[in-house]
């Protein structure tokens, strides 16, 4: 099963080809040829890159005459650290194992513990609790329903990065889930975007029903360029509907000088687990050996691959979860089959991807821009009937979730508890948690004046986003946006890093704050309290560099550490505005 991440190691992955699976034989002597000179033009680039920085020459995207450059922003929902090639997973996913390959790949990258926390604060570069995503809207609680920073949509006191890029003469494009806001007031085309095709809840089914995931909102909501949308067309699919937008969009403003800025904010891999063919049946046979199996393999490759030290301990399993050979014959077949669609999910997502990147290419600008991937949160251990709503509810029983059923139209299947650990490979906890396997995603950044291939330690979190692409885009954050004072961005840029000119981004202690849970990070360190029900809810405190499992708690060896990072974030917590739930 680790094939594709050692293949990953050697520098020959699969180059990334507009071709459907099934047409991909037949150009074996084309790829290889190809593959080749990939590999020699990366090594060409990467030889120059370091020339240029030997000799003090800058990077071509410092010259301010240079054209400033196209961003491109992929956020995928509810994946696991090693659900890619290029952290360790056995998924083919060549696209986005590329931009490892030619860009610069973090292993020490967080974000908040769910959906739309993250993406206010990679938004707007701030934190969540300043921008009104304090708590997940559908999880508010009474302590926290009208308090300032707990609007459950993006507030009034940011503005967005589209909004700062559309004022600096960018185009701004998204598609894909919004989770900033289901009302019209608070559509994307409200915040900034130009064009916009957004599924705009926490999640719903991939295929043209518009069916929502939980009984409390059975129907999901659409908009496209702000409008509400009451249906969707047959043939549409997340991934593949939201990617045909964004190409249509770029197509139909290129040429009129005007650089843009393209969120693809993918609907993958977050459940129902939805997949067409090919794709769906990829994998078949795959996964048969249970997840314990998977989660050792992770492990093994993401030590072969340097992502963690190779004496790093391995993170145990919760206790809750049911051993795989505890199962039965058709128990396991059906286990097999969710963690199977799984694969052939994101896999689709990478297809998907390419076709972006490939379209970049085909009109000339794939040079001059820089493409940034990342996922929201950690993969997610719910069963479909396990969110607080479905269970004892009538809703889950419209849906046909039989084993021949599973990922086509009318399903509503996730993979639950234990594929969600194998998926976080050597890192604890998951998605809802501020464990390392619920805050810890993966990060790729490309473009131009970015080093080739290199893989970066630096604790980064997912409001540097902003900052840096501001940076490239040579635009300052505004104090006043609309005749409205807007906050500060409390993330920095990463452009020091990428570019090979600095080594560390966050010198201060810098955490978080979801559903009770708590963290603090400073340098190798990590204090943190993983609330109930999942976790202790003590502080604890975790050299997570070394110890990414979170096994060993050092608090009386870091006694005097760990108090200080309580204390900061206590100051943290005061001027953020957190409210927390009894
Ligand atoms: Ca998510």
């Amino acid at each position: 099963m680790i094939k594709a991440s050692l293949n990953f190691m050697l520098w020959v992955p699969d180059i990334a080809d507009d071709k459907h699976p099934s047409q991909t034989h037949s150009m074996e002597h084309y790829r290889i040829m190809k593959k080749l000179i990939v590999v020699m033009l990366i090594r060409v680039a990467t030889v120059t890159t370091v020339f240029l920085v030997q000799c003090g020459c800058k990077p071509s995207f410092d010259n301010k005459e240079a054209q400033r450059p196209n961003i491109i922003l992929c956020m995928a929902d509810d994946m696991g650290w090693t659900d890619l090639g290029c952290y360790g997973s056995e998924i083919s996913t060549p696209n986005i194992d590329k931009l490892a390959i030619e860009g610069v790949m973090f292993t020490d990258f967080h974000t908040s513990v769910s959906c739309s926390p993250t993406r206010s604060m990679l938004l707007t570069g701030t934190d969540n609790h300043i921008a009104g995503l304090g708590n997940m809207e559908e999880l508010l609680t009474k302590e926290q329903e009208g308090k300032p920073g707990y609007e459950g949509h993006l507030n009034d006191r940011v503005v967005t990065l589209a909004e700062v890029l559309k004022d600096g003469g960018y185009h701004t494009y998204m598609a894909g889930k919004w989770h900033l806001g289901a009302e019209p007031d608070y559509y994307p085309h409200v915040r900034g975007f130009e064009r916009s095709f957004s599924m705009l809840d926490g999640g719903a089914s991939h295929w043209n029903d518009m069916a929502g995931i939980q009984a409390s909102k059975p129907v999901a909501d659409y908009s496209k360029d702000g409008k509400t949308l009451q249906q969707l067309p047959k043939d549409h699919y997340s991934s593949k509907s939201f990617a045909d937008f964004l190409i249509g969009a770029m197509r139909e403003d290129h040429g009129d000088g005007k650089p843009f800025f393209t969120y693809f904010a993918l609907q993958a891999a977050h459940d129902p687990i939805h997949v067409p063919e090919p794709w769906l049946s990829k994998y078949q046979g795959q996964y048969d050996d249970g997840y314990e199996t998977l989660k050792a393999e992770r492990i093994a490759s993401t030590k072969q691959l340097g992502l963690i030290p190779v004496d790093a301990p391995s993170s145990p399993f919760q206790k809750t979860t049911k051993e795989w050979n505890s199962f039965s014959k058709e128990d396991k077949a059906y286990e097999s089959r969710t963690m199977e669609a799984y694969a052939g999910l994101v896999d689709n997502m990478d297809y998907h991807i390419g076709r972006v990147i490939n379209f970049l290419k085909d009109i000339g600008e794939y040079e001059n821009t820089i493409i940034i991937f990342t996922v929201d949160n950690g993969p997610n251990p719910w069963y479909a009937d396990e969110y607080p709503s479905n269970a004892g509810s009538d809703f889950m029983k419209e849906f046909d979730n039989s084993l021949e059923n599973i990922g086509q139209p009318g399903s509503n299947v996730s993979y639950g508890l234990g594929w969600a650990q194998a998926s976080a490979g050597p890192l604890d906890y998951f998605k809802f948690t501020v464990g390392e396997g619920g805050i810890r995603t993966p990060l790729l950044i490309t473009g131009k004046g970015i080093q080739n291939g290199v893989k970066n330690n630096t604790f980064a979190y997912v409001m540097d986003i902003m900052p840096t692409i501001l940076d490239f885009a040579k635009i300052d954050h505004p104090e006043t946006y609309q005749g409205r004072e807007v906050a500060s961005m409390r993330g920095s840029s990463l452009v020091g890093v990428l570019t090979g000119k600095a080594n560390n981004t966050h010198e201060e202690a810098l955490g978080g704050e979801m559903l009770n849970g708590k963290w603090m990070r400073k340098g190798n360190y990590k204090a943190v309290l993983i609330a109930k029900p999942w976790g202790p809810n003590e502080w604890k405190i975790y050299d997570v560099v070394n110890d990414p499992g979170e096994t060993k708690d050092l608090s009386k060896q870091q006694s005097e550490l760990l108090e200080e990072l309580r204390n900061a974030w206590d100051v943290y917590s005061t001027e953020v505005g957190v409210v927390l739930s009894e």
